[in-house]
């Protein structure tokens, strides 16, 4: 899944993908780099971000959507306003990524309606304050039961298992401590009934442990995509496109290519 900033005040690519054609052009590249899913958004999610009207993030979103249909990658939007699943479900959206869980007024039913699939995340708090004062007894199993509850909402709701997917959300309400205990239980959440999404590319998780700006932090990137990807998570968030694919194609290649014969095991 390529990230695909469309927000003047996101600190990652520098609002240089306000422009739709630009932010097009990018989302080409990650295509042909191996992106699956292109990830819109247009509300910034990060530490301290506020919020944007909805007006606002229809204008940014909806444009890149009807440019990108056809273009060879499920269509995500970042939102958890309802108005925003609705337009961009019609505008070709085919996957809702909502760091709120569906937990907005109307947000299950809309991304019910919208015939979508669903990627739910876990945070705690608001992205506002969330980085204030993270609490947890043990982070692993409470993101897990909370996404549990949530799925099972959805399911009870009316969505098909195979429309959901549900997401630690690493760094939302999260300390390091809490990041890293997630990571290295990461497979407690992949067995689940639904299959793990994961965003760590660029995260301030990087800078504790590397000490490097945002711009720096691509080999830990990859890193920790590969990580995730050998504790089964299925969906890879990620800035730097071609990199993480030739990783992730690396980690998949033990799954699917030149298993010895029976007669090499034997040493024949
Ligand atoms: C995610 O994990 N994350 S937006 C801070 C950074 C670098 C990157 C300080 N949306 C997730 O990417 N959706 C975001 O450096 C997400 N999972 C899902 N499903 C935050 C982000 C970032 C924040």
């Amino acid at each position: 899944m390529g990230v695909l900033n469309v927000t003047p005040d996101s600190f990652s690519d520098g609002g240089r993908f306000v422009e739709p054609i630009a932010a097009c052009a990018h989302a080409r590249r990650m295509i042909d780099e191996g992106a699956a899913i292109i990830d819109i958004g247009g509300e910034s999610t990060r530490p301290g971000a506020q919020p944007v009207p909805v007006e606002e993030e229809l204008r940014r979103v909806l444009p890149v959507i009807e440019a990108l249909r056809g273009a060879g990658a499920v269509l995500s939007v970042d939102t958890s306003k309802p108005a925003v699943m609705q337009a961009a479900a019609r505008a070709g959206a085919g996957l809702i990524n909502d760091v709120r869980a569906l937990r907005a007024p109307g947000a299950l039913q809309s991304a019910l309606e919208s015939g979508c699939a669903v990627c739910l995340m876990h945070m705690q708090g608001e992205p506002r304050s969330m980085q204030n004062a993270p609490h947890y007894g043990d982070v692993v199993t409470e993101v897990k039961a909370f996404l549990a509850a949530r799925a099972r909402a959805c399911e009870e709701a009316g969505f098909a298992r195979e429309r959901l997917c549900v997401d630690p959300g690493f760094g939302f309400g999260k300390n390091q401590a809490h990041n890293l205990q997630l990571l290295r239980r990461l497979d407690e959440l992949a067995a689940s009934a639904w299959p793990l999404a994961v965003g760590l590319s660029r995260k301030s998780l990087l800078l504790r442990i590397l000490g490097r700006r945002e711009g720096e932090r691509l080999a830990g990137s990859v890193a920790l995509a590969v990580l995730a990807a050998l504790k089964d998570a299925r969906i890879i968030r990620a800035h730097d496109v071609g990199a993480t694919v030739d990783a992730l194609r690396v980690v998949a290649a033990l799954a699917t290519e030149a298993q010895p014969t029976e007669a090499e095991n034997l040493g024949a």
